[in-house]
């Protein structure tokens, strides 16, 4: 595997967290590190126990392979291999893997004297997979409770927990959460169409400056967030997407168990008006 010119003068020993130097080092382009190794470890033996999974349900088309979670019943038990076990196994070797990769990303950061904020953000996404499979399996009683591995039959159990709680469009952590993931697409259109228009101009033409992008959002509507800013908001935006899911999901079926229309009577309800001839409650 070819190095890039730069490569070789940041492949600095030490920053590891777990086994000294003993797995301090690269293979090919890969950073490998103990988290390298059992990141390997719990995606092999977790894609291992898919297949085995599946070959017993003798299922083969990949769209309909699925992994499913024990019964209600089993409660938050372990369940036989073959009666939602395997589920299991797959869940802690998914945590598994992602955690050494998050881990593997803040060894890196410290070799190269980094701050944490891709591991910090990568640990978003994890924390809203573990709300969806243990943190809500867990306030519920029941690993039932968690998704099934599979790209229908996954696809089935939101909608079915969505119609649980009659329409989840009014969950209004959900409103939060869908309202950070436009957000987040109007930032990143604006910023790589911004940046694309500087940095990348027709063939002759001379690139652009960033005074020229912050001129730009100045001329436009008076105000320039700056180059840093934006990625900051980003980042912002982005957490905040994945972080807004996991509530929605995590508060239904725990602090709610009605539909989420229902929710909203606080508003008719409140003292002012709820008396009121001819108002909502009549
Ligand atoms: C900006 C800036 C950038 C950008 C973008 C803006 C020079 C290269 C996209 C403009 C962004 C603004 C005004 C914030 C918009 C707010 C929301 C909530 C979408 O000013 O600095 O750097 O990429």
């Amino acid at each position: 595997m070819a190095m890039l010119s730069f490569e070789r003068k940041y492949r600095v020993p030490g920053g590891t967290l777990v086994g000294g130097d003993l797995f301090d080092f690269w293979v090919g382009p890969y950073y490998v590190g103990f988290f390298g190794v059992t990141t390997v470890f719990f995606a092999a033996l977790g894609t291992l126990m898919i297949f085995y999974g599946t070959s017993i349900d003798g299922v083969w088309n990949p769209w309909l392979i699925s992994i499913e979670p024990p019964d209600l019943d089993v409660g938050l038990g372990m369940a036989p291999l073959n009666e939602g076990g395997i589920w299991q196994v797959v869940t802690i070797c998914a945590h598994g893997a992602f955690i050494s990769w998050a881990l593997r990303e803040v060894e890196i950061c410290r070799k190269l004297g980094m701050g944490y904020h891709v591991p910090f953000a990568f640990s978003v996404a994890i924390l809203a997979y573990t709300t969806l499979v243990v943190i809500r399996p867990v306030l519920m009683g029941a690993w039932g409770h968690g998704f099934p591995y599979g790209i229908w039959s996954h696809l089935d159990w939101v909608n079915n927990v969505g119609y649980a709680y009659g329409n989840f469009h009014y969950n209004p952590a959900h409103m939060v959460a869908i309202t950070f993931f436009f957000t987040t697409t109007l930032a990143l259109a604006l910023h790589g169409s911004l940046i694309l228009s500087a940095a990348n101009p027709e063939e002759g033409n001379e690139m652009r400056t960033p005074e020229h992008e912050d001129t730009f959002f100045r001329d436009f509507i008076g105000y320039s967030i700056g180059p840093l800013g934006i990625h900051r908001l980003g980042l912002l935006l982005a957490l905040n997407a994945g972080f807004w899911s996991a509530v929605c999901i995590v508060i239904s079926g725990t602090v709610w168990f009605d539909a989420w229309l229902d929710w909203w009577y606080w508003f008719p309800d409140m003292p002012f008006w709820v008396d009121i001839e001819g108002g909502v409650n009549g």
